[in-house]
Formats: C-alpha cells, sequence, structure tokens
C-alpha cells in the first residue's frame, strides 16, 4: 500500500464533510493493517478532530462491502446507544462522509480513504496498565458482542473469508514454506518445529461450529487492547472501533484474541522471551468481565472452552506472523527486519506458557 505525503492528504481531507479548515494532521496510532492520520480542523475558533485512515485494499479488496458493514453496523449501534441515553459521538465509531455522500473517497490512483469523528477524553492502550482497566475492556467487548447478537448477520459481508479458520491458515502457512521464497524457512526451524508439534489440534474450533456444537455469532474478530477506547477518568471501554473484521464468527475468538495481547505480561514484539507469559491475574479478570459482559449469553460449551479460544488464537496469530515472514513482510506493518518473526516467537512462547498453566486456566472459568 503506497501511502501519501501530509500535503497531498491535506487535498484529501477537502473531500469529506468536516468542519472548518484543516490545522495540522499527522501520522497517529500503532495498527498492523491501515494507514490513520489525526487531524484538527478550526471553524469560529473551535477545533474540531477526525481520524483519517487508508483502507489497506491489498487485505481488504471490497471497499464497498467494507464501509457498507461499518455504516450498517455503527448505525445499528447509534440506536442503541441513543435508546440508553449515550453519547454517539464517543461510545461508537461516527462515519463522517465525503462531500459527494460516500462513506469513503477513492482517488485517481485507486487508494481508498475514510473519516470518522476522533474519539476525545480516552485512549487506546497498546499494554494493560492494570487488571481493572483489562477487566473493563472485558465488559465492553462483552457488551459489543451481546448487543450485535441482534444484528441481521445475513446483512454483513464477510471482508476477509476464513478469517479465523486455523486449519486454513496452517494451510497457509504450509505453502509459504514449501514455497519459501526469501530462502527464510532454514533460519526457523525451531518455530516450524512448534507448529507441526500442534498441526492436529488446528480444526478443534472449526469442527464444532461446522457441527453446530458451537454457535456462530456476529463477533469483532480483533479484539485486541489497542482497538478498544478506555475513558481517560471513568477507566471504562467506552468505544469498540477497528471494525473491519466484524463477521460471524465464535465468541471464542473474540475471547482468545484479547487473552493473546492483553493478559501477555510482555509486548507483542518483545525480544526477551523471558519477560514472556500469561498473567493469570489477567485472564481471571478478563474472564470475569467477558462473562458479565456477554450478560449471560454464553452456552456451557463456550465457556469451558474459553482456554481453548484462548490458546487457539495465540498459536493462530503466531502462525500468521511465521507465514508472513517467510512471505517477504507483505502483510503486517513492520518496523525493523524480522519484525514478524518476533512477534511470532512472543506467540509461540506464551502458547507453550499457557499449555503449563492449562489446568490454572481451566479451573479460573470453572470458578467463575
Ligand atoms: P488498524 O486496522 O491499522 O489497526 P485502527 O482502526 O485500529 O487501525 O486504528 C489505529 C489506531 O488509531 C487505534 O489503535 C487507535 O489508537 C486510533 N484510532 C482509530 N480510530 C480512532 C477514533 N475514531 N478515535 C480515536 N482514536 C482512533
Ligand atoms: C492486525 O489491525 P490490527 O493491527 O488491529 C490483524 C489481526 C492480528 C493483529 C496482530 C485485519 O490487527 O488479525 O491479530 O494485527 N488484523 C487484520 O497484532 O489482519
Ligand atoms: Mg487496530
Amino acid at each position: 500500500m503506497e501511502k501519501q505525503s501530509l500535503s497531498a492528504l491535506s487535498l484529501i481531507v477537502n473531500q469529506f464533510c468536516v468542519e472548518g479548515i484543516l490545522q495540522n494532521i499527522c501520522a497517529y496510532g500503532n495498527g498492523h493493517i491501515n494507514a490513520t492520520y489525526y487531524l484538527e480542523t478550526e471553524k469560529n475558533a473551535q477545533v474540531h478532530r477526525y481520524i483519517l485512515q487508508q483502507i489497506n485494499t491489498d487485505i481488504f479488496k471490497n471497499p464497498d462491502q467494507l464501509m457498507e458493514n461499518i455504516v450498517g453496523v455503527t448505525e445499528f449501534l447509534k440506536a442503541k446507544i441513543r435508546e440508553r441515553g449515550g453519547d454517539c459521538s464517543r461510545e461508537t465509531l461516527q462515519v463522517i462522509e465525503t462531500k459527494d455522500g460516500s462513506s469513503y473517497y477513492r482517488d485517481e490512483n485507486g487508494s481508498c480513504y475514510r473519516m470518522y469523528l476522533f474519539i476525545v477524553d480516552s485512549a487506546s492502550y497498546d499494554q494493560v496498565d492494570s487488571a481493572e482497566t483489562f477487566y473493563e475492556s472485558a465488559v465492553a467487548f462483552g457488551n459489543f458482542q451481546a448487543l450485535l447478537a441482534e444484528y441481521p448477520a445475513h446483512k454483513l459481508h464477510e471482508t476477509i473469508p476464513h478469517f479465523h479458520d486455523t486449519k486454513k491458515r496452517f494451510e497457509n502457512f504450509l505453502t509459504a514454506l514449501e514455497q519459501d521464497i526469501c530462502g527464510r524457512a532454514k533460519s526457523v526451524q525451531e518455530e516450524i518445529a512448534f507448529v507441526m508439534d500442534r498441526k492436529d489440534e488446528m480444526d478443534c474450533l472449526t469442527k464444532l461450529l461446522a457441527s453446530g456444537e458451537l454457535p456462530m455469532r456476529v463477533t469483532h474478530n480483533d479484539t485486541k487492547l489497542n482497538n478498544i477506547m478506555i475513558d481517560d477518568t471513568t477507566k471504562k471501554g467506552i468505544c469498540i472501533i477497528d471494525l473491519d473484521t466484524v463477521m460471524p464468527g465464535s465468541a471464542l475468538y473474540d475471547f482468545g484474541d484479547s487473552i493473546r495481547f492483553g493478559a501477555n505480561t510482555a509486548a507483542e514484539d518483545e525480544t526477551d522471551l523471558s519477560k514472556v507469559s500469561l498473567s493469570l491475574p489477567l485472564y481471571t479478570a478478563y474472564v470475569k468481565g467477558y462473562l458479565e459482559g456477554c450478560q449471560g449469553k454464553l452456552t456451557a460449551l463456550e465457556k469451558e472452552l474459553l482456554p481453548v479460544g484462548a490458546k487457539m488464537m495465540t498459536l493462530e496469530c503466531g502462525m500468521r506472523f511465521l507465514t508472513d515472514y517467510l512471505q517477504g513482510d507483505t502483510y503486517f506493518r513492520i518496523h525493523r527486519p524480522k519484525h514478524n518473526l518476533d512477534r511470532c516467537r512472543t506467540q509461540f512462547a506464551l502458547v507453550a506458557d499457557m499449555e503449563k498453566k492449562w489446568d490454572e486456566m481451566k479451573a479460573v472459568v470453572a470458578a467463575c
């Protein structure tokens, strides 16, 4: 995805229905997929704040469908927030239309941009600051899913097919390994062996979804901590963002991905693997918050399999980082050589630690 200069971006901002005149714009956030910018405009001495995003169309190949999903979900959430007397400008993403009434702008090169209101007095966290904040994020993600239980799932487009089909991700990994286009496979034998040792577990969730034993729900599918805005004062999760992957899925995907990212005692790209472990206090806080947020909607089997969700999402993500490393780092944005390999290694270290703490992970769920 080719990025624009800041001066070119000001012409793009002009395409949207913003209030007043652009004052400044800068790159923003730590997402791995889209290019995100924060901007301020001014009108009658009043500052207005927005987020501009260049949609990664290498990954999201159909921006019309992607934005149709986002507009559909955010309009649905807006009605719910209004019903409960909430503040729609902070509790859901608000799409800012282009001057010709579209939900996104496509420039002459085919690059696609969308704009949201900036959610003020809140922050997204790259690492957990306390068990309480993590608990609040769990309540918010659980609530989000409970709210979307009433969303007409048939209206959703599958923006990335087979997104959490771990078996399929494993097959993609095998293909990348066989092709080995960068000649990197020889240097990652240990990581390859780690995946192979777990090859029989890859379809454990997809099998249960296919048989109907696990319910298919409308889920977020990318529930890492920096995809939720936490209120600066109350520390409650006020708004779920990054709605690109809202699709039919399993609640175990949402639960698992949050644990993968937030209950790790180290950052996703930590190079000192001795710092990586599953924090049982954070895991416990999340289990409690998520069950509460889901408002009794999870089945007995879903609850029982929460630890499996955590392990499978971590294994799958590690495998995706490794696949991208083998393929030459074309999917996840990297900031240094071997960044994807470092990310893969933390995920596998976390899986290994979960395996050690398996009985405790199950006991926490049973106690909740
Ligand atoms: P990516 O898909 O690349 O992860 P995100 O949509 O998650 O992109 O945005 C990247 C970061 O930008 C988020 O982690 C958050 O910090 C910030 N962000 C995105 N949307 C908003 C918003 N409406 N208000 C405030 N911050 C936002
Ligand atoms: C990506 O977009 P972002 O940075 O929130 C990725 C997730 C991964 C995550 C790993 C669309 O999330 O699936 O779990 O990186 N999103 C997409 O950090 O592939
Ligand atoms: Mg994100």
